[in-house]
């Protein structure tokens, strides 16, 4: 896709902050520091939109960007990250489920993993979650620059093994360093978009 124009338009922590009409959102979950920030910039061809940091930790809040008038990125705090407290742990879980589990307009959730690494226990938990509340989702498995690429595919059958990854959900290899997988993840991402139009009318 050719992004002409992408901007924030809110960092929301609560539904009566979420931006109002109704086009379609696609959310980016995943731990912490696995570059979903990144992949947001990378996808709309901008360096530094979405905030990244190499500590994690970097996005706190429900950012909300619209790309072209036409879609959401929601760029959602990361989990996993060990340096907060129980009581920051849950009211993140309270914001995400409430997100993930009351917005009309969400089309798919981009779930975001490692390629270098076997699933995380909470990505295994965010898959399932996914999964219960029947979400469209896409796995992309990313940092794919810093594998050789001889292994891609071995890394790729740990993750659809250890995640359970249902057959129809997507996998796309992706780097926000090369752009690898860029145009496969905007066509998973259109095709979201038009089931999820279908359904709204339906
Ligand atoms: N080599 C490489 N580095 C990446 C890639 N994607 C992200 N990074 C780096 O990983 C670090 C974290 O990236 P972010 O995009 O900030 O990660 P995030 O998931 O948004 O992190 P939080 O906001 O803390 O949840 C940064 O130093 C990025 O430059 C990638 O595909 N390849
Ligand atoms: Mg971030």
């Amino acid at each position: 896709m050719k992004v002409t124009s992408s901007e924030i338009v809110i960092s929301a922590v609560k539904p009566e902050q979420y931006p109002e009409g109704d086009l379609p959102e696609i959310a980016l979950a995943g731990r912490s520091n696995v570059g979903k920030s990144s992949f947001i910039n990378k996808m709309i061809n901008r360096k530094s939109l979405a905030r990244t940091s190499s500590k994690p930790g970097k996005t706190q809040t429900l950012n909300f960007y619209i790309i072209n008038e036409a879609l959401h990125f929601v760029d959602v705090p990361g989990y996993g990250y060990a340096k907060v407290s129980k009581s920051e742990r849950d009211a993140w879980g309270r914001m995400i489920e409430t997100y993930l589990t009351g917005r009309r307009q969400l089309a798919a959730v981009v779930q975001l993993v490692d390629l270098r690494h076997p699933p995380s226990k909470d990505d295994i938990l965010m898959y399932g979650f996914i999964k219960h509340y029947d979400l469209p989702v896409i796995i992309v498995a990313t940092k794919a620059d810093k594998i050789p690429k001889g292994k891609w595919q071995k890394h790729l059958k740990v993750i659809k093994e250890d995640l359970q990854v249902e057959k129809g959900d997507k996998l796309v290899l992706f780097s926000s360093e090369t752009g690898l997988g860029k145009d496969e993840a905007w066509n998973e991402i259109h095709m979201a978009i038009e089931a999820h139009g279908q359904q709204s009318e339906a």
